[in-house]
């Protein structure tokens, strides 16, 4: 069959292999045509922005923003709008004609950044030619998205940096000039394997500046238990990953007799300081953002999307949902705000009025709020129990969460680790095992949630700081494992992040990614050990073999 479009950027990828008539998350061959086109053209500007750069000349702000938040929408599950996709490609080719003509010379500068188009007429012919398959070499294609890929994780964390204020000219600068060198032939094999390595240091610094964002605007996460019930008046779910979003509507709905719930990734919102404050913030309602057809349905309220992931909606609630940011589905409505704008809720706050309270799902209440700083305040008890041989290991299981049956392997193996072990766990990937009881370790919670799939920063911090306190050389000297699911781009910046930090032997599930060709996977494999999944037996054996 003859291929209505590429896309094999996640975990879910059709066959394994790519998307190739629509995708397995509901993004449409047209959408998916525009975000190659829009992917494109983000290149070519920041083609251009890279050799003013190296002309001596300044890249406004808002040109830096406009890269990120175009890399940004086209994450997976994150924007299923071909309109609003189609405006930003219109937008993209305007500041390039700008940016082009500010320019010493375009001798040098690859075809995306020479390529323009007044009207809109000619976007579908230019989007078949410059898809992922545009690139021929399978290995060259390999390293080009798996940079690409991780530049969008980054740009998404860029993104909720800036709309704390927060900037970084340096990541800025750095992740434009590697979206132009993903343009660029002269890069073979080894120049790219390098390029996706210094990728991975970019993706330590961004997810710093977020940490530093979040920590100043909201205090430092702090071990707290959150309610996973529900109370008795009409509320508005809030997902995604943008605190800033959460702050606004909290503000918006103060007085005003409409409760505020999390879902998914905003989960981590409960363990900040600065939201403890508001009293209508309840609790987290469901789990990871695969449950969304059911839980948005009995949540009863409007539900604000923040940020990816969206599941295309039932009709049922369909009008329920809003987006803002990156977020968008075509005719869901959007709420509008640029960074350092007050963004105006108002409508969902009406819409709340109308509703029914949350339908109760469970009760009880789950704990989180392991950021670095938090762990740091229990490092003398966590290194007196691992000291004493209460806690023998440590097991990293951040990352993602996802719709695929093979991923019960990770309640299973959580399930079945030896109960003197620790899992540190970011990012969505927590609801496969934080509701399971898993119980303390003198005290010390065996889940221990640092938040946020950026927040598996937090985790690194932690990692290099036991290091220090036990005097080791080598940062795989730890009695750590590195069990990781991804899904989507975020969690492949926060594996080269883990690369460049020289962590070894991480596993890689429940499938190793569809874009990894067989020679760039094998260079992963030879220089930092890095394995698929076996069996929840088969992996106890290796993890744990003769301790068991
Ligand atoms: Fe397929 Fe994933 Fe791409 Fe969606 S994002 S089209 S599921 S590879
Ligand atoms: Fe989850 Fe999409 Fe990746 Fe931020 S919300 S971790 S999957």
């Amino acid at each position: 069959m003859e291929n209505k479009m590429f896309c094999y950027q996640c975990q879910e990828t059709a066959g394994c292999a790519g998307c190739t008539q629509m995708g397995v998350c509901g993004k449409k061959p047209e959408v998916a045509a525009m975000q190659d086109l829009l992917v494109y053209v983000t290149k070519g500007l920041s083609a251009i922005t890279t050799q003013l750069r190296a002309e001596g000349k300044e890249v406004p702000a808002d040109v830096n923003h406009l890269i990120t938040l175009n890399l940004f929408i086209t994450i997976t599950n994150a924007n299923f709008d071909k309109e609003a996709i189609v405006e930003r490609i219109d937008m993209t080719l305007a500041k390039k004609r700008k940016m082009l003509a500010l320019t010493d010379s375009t001798d040098s500068l690859p075809e995306a950044a020479r390529w323009d188009c007044k009207g809109r007429e000619g976007y579908v012919g230019k989007a078949a030619q410059v898809g992922v398959l545009s690139t021929k070499d399978e290995d060259v294609r390999s390293l080009r998205e798996l940079i690409t890929y991780g530049l969008k994780g980054l740009s998404a964390y860029s993104k909720h940096a800036n709309a704390l204020l927060e900037e970084d000219e340096e990541v800025d600068a750095f992740l434009q000039s590697a979206l132009a060198k993903t343009q660029d032939d002269r890069l073979g094999v080894e120049d790219l394997v390098a390029l996706a390595l210094e990728t991975g240091k970019y993706g330590v610094s961004g997810m710093a500046l977020l940490d530093k964002a979040n920590t100043s605007a909201y205090g430092n996460p702090e071990m707290t238990k959150v309610n996973i019930g529900v109370g008795t008046r009409p509320a508005i779910l809030v997902s995604g990953h943008d605190l800033r979003d959460l702050e606004m509507l909290l503000e918006q709905t103060k007085g005003t007799g409409i409760d505020v719930y999390t879902h998914s990734e905003m989960l981590p919102a409960h363990y900040y300081p600065a939201f403890k404050k508001y009293s209508h913030f309840v609790g987290n309602y469901g789990n990871a953002w695969w449950k969304q057809k059911e839980e948005f349905e009995s949540f009863n309220g409007p539900i604000l999307m923040t940020t990816n992931c969206i599941v295309p909606p039932k009709d049922s609630y369909k009008d329920r949902l809003y987006t803002t940011g990156a977020a968008g589905y075509p005719g869901c409505k959007h709420i509008p705000g640029k960074i350092g704008e007050e963004k105006d809720f108002s409508q969902i706050i009406a819409h709340a009025r109308m509703c029914q309270p949350p339908v109760e799902l469970e009760r009880g209440e789950i704990i989180g709020g392991f950021a670095h700083n938090q762990v740091m305040a229990l490092a003398d008890t966590v290194v007196e129990a691992v000291k004493s041989g209460a806690i023998k290991k440590f097991v990293v299981m951040a990352g993602c969460d996802g719709r695929a049956k093979s991923r019960n392997y990770y309640t299973d193996f959580a399930k079945a680790l030896p109960n003197d072990t620790v899992i540190l766990t970011a990012g969505c990937a927590k609801y496969k095992y934080n509701k399971l009881d898993l119980g303390d370790i003198g005290g010390i919670p065996r889940v221990l949630d640092a938040g946020q799939c950026n927040d598996s920063y937090s985790l690194a911090v932690i990692a290099l700081k036991l290091k220090e306190v036990f005097g080791l050389d080598d940062i795989n000297d730890l009695p750590i494992i590195y069990n990781i699911a991804w899904y989507e781009q975020k969690a492949v910046i926060v594996l080269l992040a883990l690369l460049y930090l020289g962590v070894k032997n991480i596993h890689l599930g429940p499938t190793l990614p569809a874009f990894l060709s067989e020679n760039v996977a094998k260079v992963l494999v030879e220089n930092f050990n890095i394995a698929g999944i076996g069996t929840v037996e088969e992996d106890m054996q290796l993890f744990f073999g003769e301790e068991r």
